[in-house]
């Protein structure tokens, strides 16, 4: 069992895309065991992705993280991590195979509806970001 990180993006909850997304997950027999919906302010965004700050789109991509409420939710299953990779698809959308959430989803690069964990370090890192052991269920 590998816990990982999922973040349905603000361009995402905007076009009440909450329930279509995670009926998608939940059919790849992914499982919610923590859930919260939040409006990250810049400082906020500005940690998340901190991996990121050499990139030149980073003040535009954490301007957009902060830009409206976001859901997180930690997924839970066996190899968690690269099935929901898989599940989301390519950072591009002309890129993502048919059948991922970027697919269906997506609008642009940026504005690629989820986030979702890269590597077991980055998990358990984005995991306490957002949430305390106590609030992981199931
Ligand atoms: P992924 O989310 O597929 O792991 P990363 O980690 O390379 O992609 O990038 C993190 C986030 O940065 C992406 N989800 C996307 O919102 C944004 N991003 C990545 N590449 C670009 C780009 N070329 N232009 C604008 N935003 C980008």
């Amino acid at each position: 069992m590998e816990l990982t990180l999922c973040l349905i993006k603000p361009d995402a909850v905007k076009r009440n895309l909450v329930g279509g997304i995670l009926f998608m997950i939940e059919k790849a027999g992914l499982t919610p065991v923590a859930m919260k919906m939040l409006k990250l302010d810049q400082r906020l965004a500005e940690g998340f992705y901190h991996v990121h700050k050499e990139r030149p789109f980073f003040g535009e991509l954490t301007e957009y993280m902060a830009s409206g409420p976001i859901v997180a939710i930690v997924l839970a299953g066996d190899n968690a991590i690269k099935r929901y990779r898989e599940l989301m698809g390519a950072t591009d959308p002309a890129q993502a195979a048919d059948g991922t959430i970027r697919k269906v989803y997506a609008v642009s690069k940026q504005e690629n509806s989820v986030h979702g964990s890269d590597a077991p370090e980055t998990a358990a890192f984005e995991i306490s970001y957002f949430f305390n052991a106590t609030e992981l269920v199931g």
